[in-house]
């Protein structure tokens, strides 16, 4: 059975699992006759002599004192290298080698060009949407270079690098966006929306924060069938403010799941900056309040990212717990095609960022005067080249026909429905009643 489904075979247990053992626990309970609040803890800790299972925090202090969140108290960002890409402690350097160095590189600067590429075929009409991730490239690569493939990822919308590391080819990139035959979903789903899995990529749903209790209870469940294996869970600080972000952090710590939340902070949720956001500090705050691990990290800092989420991973898995990492970034874009930032931030803020903090400027003088592995002269070669290939995919992609009309229909439900089956039939009638107003040549037959 592959990973998928042994999740899903163990997701329906679970399930039936704990409402069993729920209901275990409230007869015992009420038998005993305790507390509502009690019934969480009944079920893992051991039970003493006098029969108490649930043991309370006993630290009591007679100082009438609130606690009083401070600036000065504010969780510290985990670096390795500085703007300049000079390595601060040399104990933090992960000592790559030179190869891996530019595998990395390559592939934040193919994301990059891949991204300005997509970005103008929007503007000029190619392609109905997309979503750039200017600024956040190292948290991609240094994130998913610190995972095992066989890692489950979760995304939300704005980690296509994940993706590329993995090996996504930048056809199947395209082939997504201009929804042709060859897209996997057949148009279905929007652009950006890229899923795989052969890659143990979950395909993105953009309503905010759905992936994040998926995450969890994927991470549970492969804890009891793939041990040594764990879930990637990427978000926004955004996404972060919705319940589900909760539920997913707490089931994660309540049942030990080995799940590694990472929070792309980047400032903005669309036109909500982080002020508007939340009034504590920030999403890694709220990590111990769950009982997770917690780290903050350099997210322009593509080694930190990699250090952070190696550590994170090997802990993840070894114990069987979540941990949550928020990496500070920037989004440099706009929130999407169908945004215009520069009605709600300056454009002196974004190039303020581009010009001083950003991730693959970064990494390349770490590269040049650090490692002395990479070159001006290299540089303007590989973009050329990585440029070239990239309009070779999109040119290709863009050439393929779009999938058949009647697909619409198919792949939601193992079976169409009747009611499905009736409309789709409806639709082929009047697609062919009216064919002279329909693009049916630049389509696979109906
Ligand atoms: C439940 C839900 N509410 C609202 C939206 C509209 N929406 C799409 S993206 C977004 C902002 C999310 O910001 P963040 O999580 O910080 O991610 P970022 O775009 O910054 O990467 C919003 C509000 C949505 N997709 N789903
Ligand atoms: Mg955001």
């Amino acid at each position: 059975m592959d990973l998928r489904g042994s999740i899903e075979m163990y997701l329906n247990k679970v399930f039936r699992c704990a409402l069993h053992q729920r209901s275990r626990t409230l007869a015992s309970l009420n038998f005993q006759g305790k507390r509502a609040s009690q019934i969480r803890h009944s079920t893992t800790s051991t039970v003493d002599a006098d029969g108490v299972s649930f043991e309370p925090n006993r630290n009591f202090v007679t100082k009438l004192e609130f606690l009083e969140p401070k600036i000065e108290d504010a969780i510290p960002i985990y670096r390795v290298f500085d703007n300049a890409g000079k390595v601060i402690d040399p104990s933090q350097d992960p000592q790559f080698s030179d190869d891996t160095l530019i595998r990395m590189y390559h592939a934040m600067k193919t994301l990059n060009i891949m991204d300005q590429v997509m970005y103008d075929a929007q503007r000029q009409g190619r392609v109905s949407f997309y979503m750039t991730n200017y600024g956040e490239e190292g948290c991609h690569i240094g994130s998913a270079a610190a995972l095992d493939d066989q890692d489950l990822v979760f995304g939300q919308y704005r980690e296509a690098g994940v993706l590329m590391w993995r090996g996504f080819k930048l056809e199947e990139f395209m082939d997504q966006c201009y929804a042709n035959l060859n897209d996997p979903a057949a148009g279905k789903q929007m652009p950006v929306h890229y899923g795989s899995r052969k890659l143990n990529f979950v395909t993105i749903s953009s309503p905010l924060a759905t992936q994040m209790p998926q995450a969890s209870g994927a991470a549970y469940a492969l804890k009891r069938t793939h041990p040594g294996l764990c879930v990637i869970c990427y978000f926004g600080e955004g996404a972060a403010s919705e319940g589900d972000a909760h539920a997913a952090f707490n089931f994660a710590a309540t049942l030990n799941a080995p799940c590694l939340f990472f929070c792309r902070n980047n400032g903005y949720a669309i036109s909500t900056p982080v002020g508007d956001q939340y009034k504590g500090d920030g999403i890694a705050a709220r990590g111990p309040g769950y009982g997770m691990l917690t780290i903050r990290v350099d997210g322009n800092d593509t080694l930190a990212v990699y250090n952070a989420t190696s550590k994170a991973r090997q802990i993840a898995v070894a114990e069987n717990r979540p941990v949550l990492i928020e990496a500070m970034t920037y989004r440099v874009g706009h929130h999407s095609t169908s945004d215009d930032s520069s009605a709600y931030r300056s454009v002196d803020e974004v190039d303020y960022w581009s010009r001083t903090d950003d991730p693959i400027a970064r990494f390349f003088r770490y590269m040049v005067n650090e490692r002395k592995c990479w070159s001006e002269v290299q540089d303007k070669a590989f973009t050329k080249d990585s440029r070239k290939k990239i309009m070779t995919a999109f040119k290709n992609a863009e050439k393929r026909n779009k999938p058949s009309p009647s697909l619409m229909f198919t792949d939601v439900y193992k079976e169409i429905p009747p009611h499905l089956q009736q409309q789709q039939k409806e639709m082929i009638d009047h697609v062919r009643a009216h064919k002279d107003h329909y693009p049916l040549d630049r389509h696979e037959p109906i």
